[in-house]
Order: C-alpha cells, then structure tokens, then sequence
C-alpha cells in the first residue's frame, strides 16, 4: 500500500437478506439452541418480537455507517492502516502522548473523507423508529454523527465525536464545523493547553456518564439490536451482553458472523439498510 494511503475497508459482497440468515431460537428453559434459518422464517419471529417490545436498546457500529461510505475498521482480514500504521496505533493513547500534531492529521484526514457522506437507509430508518417505544435508545460506537443527522435524539457516542475537540487540561470542547480556525493542534481558548479530537482512542475511559446510562438503558430493554460491530472492543459489547442477561430478545445485523452470533436471538445476515428495513417495513 501506498504510504500515506488509508486503507479502506470497504463492506465485503454481501449474502443478501433473502440468500442467509441464520437463527438461533430460545427455548422455554432459557436454553439457547442454534438453527438454520431461511430470512423467510425468521423475519416473522423479530417482526412479532419488535412489535411487542416497549423499551428498544440499539448498539451499532462503523457497519451502519459502511452504506455511507465510511470506511469500517476491520474485515476482509485487513484492519485500516494509515501512513503505514494500524489505526489500532495512531487510534491509541500512547501515540496521544507521543505525537498529538500525528493524531490530528489522521483526524482530520478521516474529517475530510466524512464531511459529503450522506445518512444511509439504516440510519432514517432508526431515526423512524424511535417514537414507536416508550424507550428508545441508540449507543453508537461512531465518531461520525450520522445518526443524529438523520434525526434520531440523544444519541450516546460512546467513542466520541469527531466534529468536536477537547482541551487537554480543562476539557473544554469546541464545535470543529464551526470553530476551526485551522491551528494544530487547536489552542484552548479557556487555558491555552493543546486541544484534541474528542474521540475515545484505546486504553481511555469512555465519557463520563455515557456508559452509564447505555448501560442502564440496556438493562431495561425488552428488544436490543446490534448493528455492524465486529463486536470485539469493550467495554461497547458488554452492552448488548447486559441486555441480554437481563431478558432482553437480542439480534444481530451484519454480513459477517462475529463473536456475538452464537448467543443472539437471532442474527439477521445483510447489509443495515436492507435487513433494517426487511425487519420494520409495512409496519
Ligand atoms: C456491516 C456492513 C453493512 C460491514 N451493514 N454491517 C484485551 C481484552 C479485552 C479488552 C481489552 C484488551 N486489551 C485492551 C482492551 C480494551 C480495549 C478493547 O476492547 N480492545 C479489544 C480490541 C481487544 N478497549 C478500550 O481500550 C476502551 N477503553 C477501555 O477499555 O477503558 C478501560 C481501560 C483503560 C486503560 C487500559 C485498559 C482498559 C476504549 C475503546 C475505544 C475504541 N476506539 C476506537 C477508535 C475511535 C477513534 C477512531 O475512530 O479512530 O473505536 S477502536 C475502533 O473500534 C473504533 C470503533 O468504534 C470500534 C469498534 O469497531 P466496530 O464499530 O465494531 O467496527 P469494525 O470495523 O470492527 O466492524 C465493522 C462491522 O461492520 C463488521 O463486523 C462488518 O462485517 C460489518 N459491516 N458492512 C452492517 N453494510
Ligand atoms: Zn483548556
């Protein structure tokens, strides 16, 4: 690869809705036993299912922005790579501490690819169904704010956001659509320290408070879905795991099988926009 490139990668071809999904069915027990499904057979249980939830817990990941764009962060066995570092480097605390101004140029390189990206169909169709609960809640673990641009409210951005910066003493943040005056990295207006993306990078604790409450949010639910997260960073995926200990009918969207699809409900194989619109169309 070209150095300075980043590699995209893109959602691989994908087995569509109506080719595969595969179900896994709870018994009375508890017990959960695995099956082989048709989306045909399947779709009818999550549609009954959903239509009976009151209190709704949404987990996505960069897989609902794929339809947008956005480049994901792993798959087809390649994890983005940057100036010829994995972004699981210059995505980390340590390179933080060692080279903020290398921080901001792979951010404001991602910024740059970000800022003509449209919400897709997954995202509108989120945003649509959130006054259909009592309880509605998306926890996202994008940077990108698409599904607040497509309508939903309240969003919980557990790793951040990349249209914001953040003072590195006193944590003051500004609006980078709107305050970027093009210094780098920015300077605090409050104390002068350097500022930096307000992203959650490895090894940083996630927002005060965020956490909380999505957890609380995927106590309480009845239905939780997952949606394109490789489901391997934490602590994002204790969320769908807390919701279903707590009782929660739990399914999963996305192309590929991940650590979550064996203790699913049922994992929906497809595209965000086609399985999320299979699942509530002619409501
Ligand atoms: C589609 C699709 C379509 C494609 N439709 N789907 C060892 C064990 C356990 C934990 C740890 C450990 N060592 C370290 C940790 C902790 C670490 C962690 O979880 N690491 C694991 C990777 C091992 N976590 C942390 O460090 C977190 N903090 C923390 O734990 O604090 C406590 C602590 C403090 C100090 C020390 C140790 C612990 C913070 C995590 C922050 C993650 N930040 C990033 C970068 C953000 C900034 C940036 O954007 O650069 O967040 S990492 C990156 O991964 C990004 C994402 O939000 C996150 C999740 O990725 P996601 O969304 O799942 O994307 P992909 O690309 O992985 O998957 C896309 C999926 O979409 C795929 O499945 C596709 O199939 C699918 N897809 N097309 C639907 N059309
Ligand atoms: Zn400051």
């Amino acid at each position: 690869m070209a150095n300075g490139a980043y590699l995209f990668t893109l959602p691989r071809a994908q087995g569509g809705l109506l080719d595969t999904a595969v179900a896994r069915s709870a018994t009375i027990a508890g017990e959960v036993t695995m099956h082989t499904n048709t989306a045909n057979d399947l779709l009818p249980e999550v549609r009954a299912r959903l239509k009976r939830a009151r209190r709704v817990f949404v987990l996505t990941g960069a897989g609902v922005s794929a339809e947008s764009g956005v480049p994901t962060f792993r798959g087809g066995g390649n994890a983005a790579v940057w100036k010829g570092m994995p972004f699981s480097l210059i995505s980390s605390a340590g390179v933080l501490e060692r080279d903020l101004p290398a921080v901001w140029e792979w951010f404001d390189y991602r910024r740059n690819a970000l800022k003509d990206l449209q919400p897709n169909a997954a995202h509108h169709a989120l945003a649509q169904m959130q006054d259909d609960f009592a309880s509605f809640v998306i926890a996202t673990q994008n940077i990108d704010d698409l599904h607040t641009r497509a309508g939903s409210r309240d969003v919980l951005e557990l790793h951040g956001n990349i249209w914001r910066a953040r003072c590195t003493n006193c944590q003051a943040l500004i609006a980078l659509r709107t305050e970027d005056k093009g210094e780098r990295p920015p300077v605090c207006r409050t104390c002068s320290a350097p500022m930096r993306p307000d992203v959650v990078l490895f090894g940083e604790l996630l927002p005060a408070g965020i956490f909380a409450r999505a957890a609380a949010a995927a106590t309480r639910c009845d239905f939780c879905f997952v949606i394109g997260t490789s489901a391997l960073v934490y602590p994002a995926m204790q969320l769908p795991e807390i919701a279903r200990q707590a009782g929660a009918y739990t399914v999963e969207i996305n192309p590929e099988r991940t650590p979550f699809s064996d203790s699913c409900h049922a994992a929906l194989q497809g595209g965000a926009g086609e399985v999320l619109t299979a699942v509530t169309g002619d409501k």
